[in-house]
C-alpha cells in the first residue's frame, strides 16, 4: 500500500518509523511518503494561509499550494478506465466536520492500494479544494470524534495505526483481529495472564478450566455485559440476526 501525506509539519510523522508501522514499512508492505505543503508555495515566506472571507477568527489554508501538491501526487495515477491501471488514490481529509472514523472505515481503507492524506491546520482548507478533487478522485472528510484538534496530523497518525494493522501480513496473528473490540461491533471481554493471584485478586476460574466451550460462552457474556454498561449505543446498533438466542437469554 502506498501512502502519501501532505502537511506543513511533516515532523509530526516521525513515530511512523517506530514499532509495527515501522516494521511493516521495512518489510515493504507499506510505503509512506511525507510531503511538506510549503514545497508548493512560491513566495519568500512560503505562505499557506490567509484570513477567511466573510470575517471571523483564525486563518484558512489557501487553495493554490494544495492544488499544486495534490495535482502532483495524483498525476498519472487517475485513469481507472484503463484496464489494469492503478485505481485513483483515495483522498482522506481529516476534519472535525467529517464522517466519523470507525473500525469499518479502517477496514475499507486497509483494502485500498493508494491513500493520500491532506492535513489541514488552522480553520481548515478552502472548501473549493475539496470540491475540485471530489470531481477527480474519491474524497472523504473524516473526523475522529466530537472534539477539535489543532490540525489533522495526529488524526492521520491515529487513522494509520488503525488501518495499517489491518493490512494483510502486518499482524502476525490474524485471529487477534477477529476477536478484538469492535470487530463484531461489541467491546472485548477483559483479559488476564499469569500469575493466577495478584495482590489478593484472582483471575476468573473459568479461564483456567480448559473448557473451550465455557470459556467462549463466558467471554461472549462479558462482552455483552461490558457493551451494555459502557456503550449501550453499540448494543442498540446490533442487528437482531447478530445476537444469538443464548445472547438474548443472557
Ligand atoms: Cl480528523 N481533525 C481535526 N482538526 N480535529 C478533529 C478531527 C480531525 N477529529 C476530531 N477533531
Amino acid at each position: 500500500m502506498k501512502i502519501d501525506i501532505v502537511s506543513i509539519f511533516p515532523d509530526y510523522f516521525a513515530p511512523l518509523e517506530l514499532s509495527l508501522i515501522g516494521r511493516s514499512h521495512a518489510a515493504g508492505l507499506i510505503d509512506v511518503r511525507l510531503h511538506d505543503l510549503r514545497d508548493w508555495t512560491h513566495d519568500l515566506h512560503r505562505t499557506v494561509d490567509d484570513t477567511p472571507y466573510g470575517g471571523g477568527p483564525g486563518m484558512v489554508m489557501r487553495p493554490e499550494p494544495w492544488g499544486e501538491a495534490l495535482d502532483h501526487l495524483l498525476a498519472g495515477m487517475d485513469d481507472s478506465t484503463v484496464p489494469g491501471a492503478p485505481a485513483s488514490p483515495r483522498l482522506i481529509v481529516p476534519s472535525p466536520a467529517g464522517v466519523p472514523f470507525s473500525q469499518s472505515l479502517a477496514a475499507e481503507l486497509a483494502a485500498e492500494s493508494r491513500l493520500l492524506f491532506a492535513c489541514g491546520r488552522y480553520e481548515g482548507i478552502d472548501q473549493r479544494v475539496l470540491e475540485h478533487y471530489a470531481a477527480r478522485t474519491r474524497v472523504t472528510e473524516v473526523s475522529l470524534g466530537d472534539y477539535v484538534l489543532f490540525g489533522g496530523e495526529v488524526a492521520v497518525l491515529v487513522m494509520l495505526e488503525a488501518v495499517i494493522r489491518l493490512v494483510p501480513g502486518v499482524l502476525g496473528n490474524a485471529d487477534s483481529l477477529a476477536e478484538e473490540s469492535h470487530a463484531d461491533g461489541l467491546l472485548e471481554a477483559p483479559m488476564y495472564t499469569k500469575p493466577a493471584r495478584w495482590r489478593e485478586l484472582a483471575t476468573p476460574d473459568v479461564l483456567r478450566s480448559g473448557d473451550h466451550g465455557r470459556i467462549a460462552q463466558w467471554r461472549r457474556e462479558q462482552s455483552l455485559l461490558r457493551t451494555a454498561q459502557r456503550r449501550p449505543d453499540l448494543l442498540a446498533r446490533q442487528g437482531p440476526s447478530t445476537l444469538t438466542k443464548q445472547d438474548i437469554a443472557f
